[in-house]
């Protein structure tokens, strides 16, 4: 762990401090039948802070194709959003489903 110099200084190995970055989880939502588009688009924008525009190009995406990426996080935060948008759609008394899965 820590080498000591001639001069007395210690220095910690370089692999005791190489930065590692988080691993990352995307945050996904799931299209269904009910819950209102306008619902999933005030959601993307509160929870995962994107602007009205990029909030409705995200529920197209889900709405058309099953599934849509709202943001890539390190997993403690991935799960915070996901957690936040299923109580939200349940408060609402919609289905909406989000999840969480390695990026
Ligand atoms: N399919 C829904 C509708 O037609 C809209 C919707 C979009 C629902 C995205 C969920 O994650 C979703 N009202």
């Amino acid at each position: 762990m820590a080498n000591t110099h001639s001069n007395g200084d210690t220095a910690l190995k370089p692999s005791a401090v190489k930065p590692k970055l988080p691993e990352m989880f995307k945050v996904l939502l799931l299209n269904d039948d009910y819950t209102p588009m306008e619902f999933v688009v005030e959601t993307i924008e509160r929870f995962f802070n994107k602007s009205r525009e990029q909030a409705t190009q995200i529920m197209l995406k889900v709405h058309t194709e099953g599934a849509g990426i709202c943001g890539v996080y390190p997993q403690d935060i991935a799960e915070t959003k996901m957690n936040q948008v299923l109580i939200a759609a349940k408060e609402a008394q919609h289905p909406l489903q989000c999840l969480v899965e390695p990026a």
